[in-house]
């Protein structure tokens, strides 16, 4: 089945043309001040797909420069909220409308299915964006009932400018869930993009100002890590930075700032979430949500449930079952209909997971099946599945971020509790169980962000959504991500007549 198929070797031509590739700054595209451009990728073959406009710091001050002017004179922060909110529906309207060539554009530049992209994905960044404008008029602070005769009252302003980083794995969605609440609440934005995935920002950028964004509260920088990336997380002119991406580059964005000007940092790192499946559990529904659960997206999603732990009663009868499911994964161009996994995004990503494979095997893992790549060009990997994993691989510590799941088995509830929380990560957890009394304890005693019940994957607009311990600082989604991009201001003014 995994045998080097020809479905990989004839490439589909993505159905959308690549028409911005500069610097979206102050509502213009511009070249990058140094002139300079960097080269992205189609994960399917590794050819070039277009050359971008490199962003470093100069660009990045730049842009800083017009979104300061943006937020200091206004208008968007000077604006009625409703008036802000109207620019976001319009944005989502159109989102709607290029829905197609959005979900192209991702495919291409990230490797994942056209399907995914144009029936989840784009879908959800439009309701995104709805569900921010939906907040940007009901932002508000409160009166406080203080001792002695003062009225107090709370305002709950914008922040500023803010500096966003985002990684390859979700470009649009984390495009959303930074620029979403920082523009609902009034701030103006610079967004770095990954430098594998520049090109869908750039798209609905320019649809944003379509819309009817002011110049210079939305700009887009694309470019490396430690050249722009770096200098946004450090300006002096940022009030605030939002990163997500690996947790080393995290603990070097939160320095940066701290070095700066302390700017409150929020961030959104990896995650080594486990997958408890119990004696109890509907096991054909637990392997399909574990294969998904880890397989989504190519395996590389933050939230993947990488350690699927499995009571010892049902771990042969599960073992076989996701392997099955497994051999039946349909790998292959992601443009081609009925295709469900696509390339890994590049040649980092892809030797690194082959490196942990082969880790998998050499500390007697039992490789269930896959294990190697898929076709023989491009960033393909088979859908690997190991069992007899235990808590001291390498497999079962570090994120993968590839399509190899892990099963381990495990005896009663404390002791998986125990080993599930035995991680410096804390971002989610899976958990599939009929009784009530297993799912309440278990939810109450994972240290996990979010804790999935009977479920996975399970990403709504509302919904907050962040990490404990190492995976993160902060939530995105939600009520709780506006507190992200708000200052709060106490004013307090004497009351003339003590008797009210
Ligand atoms: O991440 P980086 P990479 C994890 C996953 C993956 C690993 C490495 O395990 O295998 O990270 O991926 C920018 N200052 N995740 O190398 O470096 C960079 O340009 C400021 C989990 O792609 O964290 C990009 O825009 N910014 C994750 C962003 O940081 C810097 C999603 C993410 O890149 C910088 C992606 C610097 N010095 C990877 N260096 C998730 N949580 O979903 C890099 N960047």
């Amino acid at each position: 089945r995994f045998s080097t198929s020809t479905t990989v070797e004839e490439l589909i031509a993505p159905p959308v043309e690549i028409t911005y590739t500069k610097n979206l700054i102050n509502g213009h595209f511009v070249d990058a001040a140094s002139g300079k451009t960097f080269p992205t990728y189609d994960p399917r073959s590794g050819e070039v797909i277009a050359h971008v406009a490199e962003g470093n710091a100069e660009d990045i001050d730049r842009a800083v420069s017009a979104a300061r002017k943006a937020f200091d004179e206004g208008p968007w922060p000077k604006m009625t909220a409703y008036e802000r909110s109207r620019i976001m529906l319009r944005f989502a309207d159109l989102i709607e409308k290029h829905n197609d060539e959005i979900a192209a554009l991702e495919a291409w530049d990230n490797g994942k299915t056209y399907e995914q992209a144009a029936m989840l994905e784009i879908p959800m960044l439009a309701r995104l964006f709805r569900y921010y404008a939906g907040w940007a008029d009901k932002i508000h602070g409160l009166t406080v009932p203080a001792d002695g005769n003062y009225h107090v009252q709370t305002l709950h302003e914008p922040i500023g400018v803010a500096g966003q980083i985002i990684p390859w794995n979700f470009p649009l969605l984390m495009f959303a869930w930074k620029v979403g609440p920082a523009l609902a609440c009034g701030n103006t934005t610079v967004l770095k993009t990954a430098e594998q995935t520049p090109l869908s920002a750039l798209y609905v950028g320019k649809l944003f100002h379509e819309a009817g964004l002011p110049p210079g509260v939305l700009n887009i920088v694309s470019g490396y890590g430690p050249t722009a990336g770096a200098a946004l997380a450090s300006h002096m002119d940022v009030d605030k930075v939002a990163f997500t991406g690996s947790t080393g580059t995290g603990k070097i964005v939160l320095e940066l700032a701290a070095r700066s000007n302390l700017k409150p940092v929020t961030l959104e790192l990896g995650g080594k979430s486990p997958f408890i499946v119990c004696d109890d559990a509907d096991i054909d529904k637990a392997v399909e949500f574990a294969h998904f659960a880890l397989f989504f997206n190519q395996g590389q999603c933050c939230a993947a449930g990488s350690r699927t732990y499995v009571h010892e009663s049902v771990y042969e009868e599960f073992v076989a079952k996701a392997k099955e499911l497994a051999m039946r994964r349909v790998v292959g161009d992601p443009f081609k209909t009925g295709v469900e996994q696509g390339p890994q995004i590049d040649s980092e990503q892809f030797k690194r997971i082959l490196k942990y494979i082969r880790s998998g095997i050499e500390s007697n893992a039992t490789l269930e099946c896959g294990g190697e790549r898929f076709g023989s060009k491009g960033y393909f990997i088979q859908p690997t599945v190991f069992s007899n994993v235990k808590d001291d691989m390498l497999i079962a510590q570090d994120e993968i971020f590839g399509p190899v799941q892990s099963i381990l088995k495990f005896k009663d509830i404390d002791e998986v509790i125990r080993r599930a929380n035995a991680t410096r990560y804390g971002l989610t957890a899976g958990v599939f169980t009929k009784n009530i009394d297993t799912a309440n304890t278990l939810t109450r005693a994972l240290r996990a962000g979010t804790v999935w019940v009977n479920c996975f994957n399970v990403f709504d607009a509302a919904v907050p959504y962040g990490g404990y311990k190492m995976s993160g600082i902060g939530r995105e989604k939600g009520i709780y991500s506006l507190t992200n991009y708000l200052e709060v201001k106490a004013v307090v003014t004497p009351l003339e007549n003590p008797a009210w």
